[in-house]
């Protein structure tokens, strides 16, 4: 009964009927891309089948020799260029040292005082949702200025953060890409940030990625059989999606890096590279980690699995 109910998008659409002011950034956009929706309907890949999305410019271009030409690459420091660089081929970039050992030091003093205060709390076995929501702290890390401009540097025009997650220990998630999570119309308007609060040490469930893998098709709910009707979601549960994707490392033989960042290293990835957490060896072991995802402004942004808007609450 609960599962039937978890299914029926009606629930979803009323609850999403009384956040207007969450999801009404979306009424020009359904506007500009031509889609017949309210600004509370559901929201799946399928509903822009046949509609026009330009992609990003590294996604079209090479970033080696496109991104020196835009005079805000060239005021970042060589270090910053040089990680950025292989965007296009990579998917990823890792910046050394973007946040200095004391800053760290606050952030997970923050994140303790959080949890003993009761503010935030545990979803999904391992993992403190939104916790920018309950932190000025927390937020100005993920929104300071040179994360942002990297970012639209990076995806060629504006990002907004949306969403954090906080970890304490390795999250074992399965490889995933977060487009089935946070998906964007036009795809690839996401992008993410990977901060280690620790040195991470093998075997505590670092995180992995593997290089290139965004430019493989995104996997969406039609692609696992779980498009589902007009009232129901599809009727398979995360793990047919995690399946698939492993099956897709394993029919085209995709390798893997491991991250063993160092305290205050951040790790950027595309909005289709998959990534995932490692298993955790040594349950003694802390992986204290924090990661921002952040929208284009510009883009129709939703959850595919559950084919919802995405809201989007103002700080
Ligand atoms: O930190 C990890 O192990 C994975 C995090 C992740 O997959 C995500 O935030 O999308």
């Amino acid at each position: 009964m609960l599962e039937k109910l978890r299914r029926f998008k009606f629930t979803y659409s009323l609850y999403n009927f009384f956040k207007k002011d969450e999801l009404k950034h979306n009424i020009p956009l359904f506007e500009k891309y031509g889609l017949n929706k309210k600004y509370y309907s559901p929201l799946s890949s399928e509903d822009f089948k046949g509609l026009e999305g330009e992609k990003n410019i590294y996604d079209r271009l090479d970033s080696r020799t496109e991104l020196p030409k835009d005079p805000d690459f060239r005021n970042l420091d060589t270090k910053t260029q040089e990680a950025l660089l292989p965007w296009s081929e990579k998917g990823f970039a890792i910046i050394e040292g973007f946040l200095t050992p004391s800053e760290v030091d606050e952030v997970n003093a923050e994140v303790d005082r959080l949890i003993a205060s009761g503010e935030v709390s545990w979803r999904y076995g391992n993992k403190i949702m939104f916790a920018i929501h309950k932190s000025d702290l927390l937020y100005r890390i993920g929104a300071r200025d040179k994360l942002i401009h990297i970012m639209s540097i990076l995806l060629g025009k504006k990002v907004t953060l949306f969403q954090s997650i906080n970890f304490l220990t390795g999250s074992r998630q399965r490889t995933h890409s977060d487009s089935v999570h946070m998906t964007t119309f036009p795809e690839g308007n996401l992008i993410a940030a990977w901060i280690a609060l620790e040195d991470i040490k093998a075997g505590s469930g670092e995180l992995h990625y593997y290089p290139g893998s965004h430019k493989l098709p995104y996997i969406m709910n039609a692609d696992y059989g779980n498009v589902g009707s007009k009232m129901m979601l599809g009727p398979y549960n995360y793990g047919h999606y995690e399946d698939r994707i492993q099956k897709e490392i394993d029919d085209r033989q995709l390798e893997k890096e491991v991250f063993l960042a160092k305290k205050g290293d951040v790790l950027i990835w595309h909005a289709n590279l998959l990534h995932g957490g490692e298993p955790v060896v040594d349950e003694n072991l802390t992986r204290k980690s924090m990661v921002f995802h952040y929208y284009t402004d510009d883009a129709i942004c939703y959850h595919e699995i559950t084919q919802r808007p995405s809201l989007k609450k103002t700080h």
